[in-house]
């Protein structure tokens, strides 16, 4: 993977070796780590192989959206976290994945912070890639529960890929299952925030 945040992306295949002085990573050893993620080396126990530059995990069991979001988190810490649909084409790898199995739902690294104004405001993947509108199924995000007060402007402020169906808003009053991802991107500070606003 190359970010290009600060050399051009064929720089980063032509560093200098980079001395180390203090026990640190330099910028530019931090750079050429990130552009040398290996998920086949780096992913120890995500076995599903779907999507260049990507290894997945499942979790059958029944589980609470932050408590999935945890579980990916913490299985490799920087790296891995909820699926993120990067793509419509990593979208539809994971859909073909899901289908045939004992759940038919599973949680997703989208969240909606608790101060979007519409059903489709402010979604945040927790990687912070755009979340690009082509990624819901057709009819989502629509906050189907419902449920509208002052405090909570919606009802359905978390992800998840439905078989047969696609991506869809849902509440967290169910229990599914959850995807992970280990793709050597960091959940960003956003959506931690967006997350922990919304436990319960
Ligand atoms: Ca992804
Ligand atoms: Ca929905």
């Amino acid at each position: 993977m190359c970010l290009g945040l600060l050399a051009g992306c064929d720089d980063l295949f032509n560093l200098e070796p980079i001395a180390i002085d203090d026990g640190g990573l330099s910028t530019e050893a931090s750079d050429a780590f990130e552009s040398a993620f290996d998920p086949d080396q780096q992913c120890p126990g995500y076995d599903l192989a779907l999507y260049a530059g990507s290894r997945y995990r499942i979790i059958s069991g029944l589980t609470t959206p932050w408590e999935a979001h945890d579980d990916c988190r913490d299985d490799l810490p920087g790296i891995s976290h909820l699926a993120v649909a990067s793509s419509n084409a990593e979208r539809d790898v994971l859909l073909l994945a899901i289908e045939n199995r004992s759940l038919s739902s599973w949680w997703m690294g989208g969240v909606q912070p608790v101060t979007a104004t519409t059903p489709s405001d402010a979604w945040l993947w927790v990687t912070g890639e755009p979340f690009d509108k082509t990624r819901w199924a057709m009819y989502e995000p629509n906050d189907a529960g419902g449920e509208v007060d002052e405090v909570m402007h919606h009802y359905e402020q978390f992800t998840v890929l439905t078989a047969g169906y696609g991506l869809a808003d849902l509440g967290a009053g169910s229990a599914f299952g959850g995807l992970c991802e280990c793709d050597g991107r960091s959940i960003s500070s956003a959506a931690t925030m967006a997350i922990d606003q919304l436990r319960r």
